[in-house]
């Protein structure tokens, strides 16, 4: 681990623990002085033992005053955010709203928010899945983060140098975003994402049958964020993941059968991963061979059964994670009901579209790992590390050995499985998306903890197990308990992030503030003001610790009235905040930040407001009155 600050850090109290000793003193020191002291083998082996004990819980201890190597960003599932969590100390950095509605933050609240969320408040749920980082030539550029919303249908962004979310997009014409990927090469120019359950076409009542219902592949583009194209498939999509070449995504269907019941969907022994061939897409929609479907303008092409812009490979058993290795050759599809993953050829892909080979032809390996292999991650060596939910395990396995073997060789392709606490789900390696992946840390997400943590009544927390897989061996190293649900996550090197300490005046997170205030003519930065616009009213002001730039405005009973609050502090650090007691208003202003918030002033009389984020030891006295005037 590295140190903030060596300096500070050796001055630090801490000789009661005595935790910075012991890590000065590293394994081959404390060999050291075991033999220059004269010592016997034993007592030195012991010595030698205790201190590689110790080193190997210096790698994933942060200890106080110390910062972790990566960051790791969780989905939060159906509390619909996101959360900022450091890797190995697993200690939550931040949580980042998204599809809900936040208190401290003001998140669903402040006008900025709802410029993203909507102003209509109507979608105040989320259900996030799939978190994933914007990348350049098929390595993490650090830009934006991209998650889904399977409960409303919707992909949003976060930009990481702010953290905040900036745009989200509802996706026309299907139901529930499910899986989601970034196209890899030459950049993330599109966001993959599936909407998994058919629908009728047109949704509006006249025909409700199955006939004439389907689902699509969609990508939106990363920089507008508006929807480019939408693919008509057969079945229905799981999860999804794009190739190294920019060329091809892959998603996963586990109803073949189309069925409306469970026992249905289990009838076939293969459902089938559907390969999207994105430069024949493009091209189709250039050439206008598209259509539309109601209200929308997206281009929609059709991408089922004996169309060119899609191939379907039959693969066993209603399939989960579809997940690239990081040297770009294979997709591997989970198995979910067959113990097995299916390993497909990326590079004879284009054999397949130029119909020189059979679907089937595309696969290369076929191991057996277990019961339930939902998702599968790599380590950069040519292993794979595949969750078994039914069995409760992570299963680490050779990929080069695994087709080997799917050709007839004797050879044994599990390395090794390890017991995880309980039934994961996803499964994510450093990096591991990405042609870095480093294989240093692999991180379970398991949906059940049962007895791990102290109990906390009927709902459980879920947990998120971190093992190191640096070595031969992988071994359990942390137990990580979770709030709902984190579906996936993904771990970035620290370096590949840089964020911002305070706001840029011209951040367009607060545009239409600014814009705003220059119709007023209102300068942010200096002006304490009341503008009224009719039952209209724009209070304008300033912060600065301890202080709001106003300590009373006066309104009249009815106004709608709405509140900017520009924080004129430059150290890092100093967020201030605005609530306004009895009106559900609570914001956060981060320095140099322009927030605002709009309520209506309905009651006359006396209502204080306050900064809510604690700013200064006068921070109880950073506060003023609103005189709501009767009527
Ligand atoms: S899904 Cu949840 S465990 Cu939504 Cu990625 Cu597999
Ligand atoms: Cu400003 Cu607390
Ligand atoms: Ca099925």
């Amino acid at each position: 681990m590295k140190k903030r600050d060596d300096l500070t850090k050796d001055t630090q109290a801490l000789p009661e623990s005595g935790q910075s000793r012991r890590r000065f003193m590293g394994a081959a020191a404390l060999a050291g002085v075991a033999g220059a002291t004269g010592l016997g083998a034993a007592v030195m082996s012991r010595e030698s033992f205790a201190a590689a004990a110790e080193e190997a819980r210096n790698k994933y201890v942060v200890h106080p005053g110390e910062l972790d190597e990566y960051y790791g960003f969780w989905s939060g599932g159906h509390s619909g955010e996101v959360r900022v969590l450091g890797i190995p100390s697993m200690r939550e950095l931040m949580r980042i709203p998204v599809f809900n509605v936040d208190s401290a933050t003001g998140w669903g609240i402040s006008n900025e928010s709802k410029d993203v969320l909507g102003h209509d408040n109507t979608h105040l749920n989320g259900d996030s899945h799939h978190p994933h980082i914007s990348m350049t030539d098929g390595r993490y550029d650090g830009k934006y983060l991209f998650i889904n919303d399977k409960a409303n249908t919707r992909v949003a962004r976060i930009r990481l140098d702010i953290m905040k979310c900036d745009k989200i997009t509802a996706i026309p014409n299907v139901q529930a975003i499910h899986g989601l990927r970034l196209q890899k090469v030459p950049k993330t120019k599109y966001v993959f994402c599936n909407g998994e359950y058919v629908i009728p076409h047109p949704n509006d009542g006249s025909d409700t049958s199955l006939e004439n219902s389907y689902t699509m592949f969609n990508a939106v583009d990363a920089e507008t964020m508006e929807v480019a194209f939408q693919v008509i498939v057969d079945g229905n999509l799981d999860n999804t993941d794009a190739d190294y070449t920019g060329k091809y995504a892959c998603a996963t269907c586990y109803n073949s059968e189309k069925a409306l019941d469970l026992a249905g969907t289990m009838r076939n022994d293969r459902d089938w991963a559907v390969v999207f061939n994105i430069e024949r897409i493009e091209k189709a929609v250039r050439d206008g061979n598209y259509k539309t479907l109601g209200d929308s303008k997206v281009p929609v092409v059709d991408g089922r059964a004996g169309s060119d812009l899609t191939r379907y490979i039959p693969v066993p058993k209603n399939p989960h994670g579809l997940n690239t290795s990081p040297d770009g050759k294979y997709f591997i599809a989970n198995g979910k009901l067959s113990p097995t993953v299916t390993i497909i050829s990326i590079e004879k892909l284009d054999d397949l579209f130029d119909g020189a080979i059979e679907p089937r032809d595309t696969v290369v390996g076929e191991p057996e790992l277990g019961l339930g292999p939902l998702h599968t991650t790599y380590d950069g060596r040519g292993n794979a590390y595949t969750t078994l939910f039914i069995d409760s395990q992570v299963c680490k396995w050779n990929i080069a050995d695994a087709i080997r073997h799917y050709n007839g060789e004797d050879v044994n392709y599990i390395r090794q499985k390890l017991d995880v606490h309980y039934q994961p789900g996803h499964n994510h390696a450093s990096l591991t998306e990405s042609r870095d992946a480093d294989g240093k840390w692999l991180v379970v997400l398991s949906k059940f903890s049962k007895d791990r943590f102290l109990p906390v009544g009927p709902l459980h927390a879920e947990n998120d197990q971190l093992i190191d897989i640096s070595g031969e061996e992988m071994k359990l190293v942390h137990d990580g308990p979770a709030f709902a649900e984190p579906h996936d996550c993904i771990l970035v090197r620290r370096d590949q992030i840089k964020t911002r300490k305070i706001y840029d005046r011209d951040d367009p997170f607060f545009a239409s503030a600014v814009e705003q205030a220059k119709k007023d003519g209102v300068t942010l930065e200096a002006d304490n003001k009341v503008i009224r616009d009719g039952n209209k009213v724009r209070v304008y002001m300033t912060s600065i610790a301890p202080q709001y730039g106003m300590t009373e405005f006066k309104v009249k009973q009815g106004d709608e009235v709405t509140v900017y609050v520009t924080n004129l502090d430059t150290i890092e650090d100093v967020t201030h905040g605005f609530c306004m007691v009895n009106h559900g208003v609570s914001m956060e202003v981060s320095p140099q930040q322009t927030a605002s918030v709009t309520f209506k002033a309905d009651r006359p009389g006396v209502h204080w407001y306050y900064c809510n984020w604690f700013c200064h030891a006068l921070h109880m006295e950073m506060r003023g009155r609103m005189i709501v005037e009767k009527a």
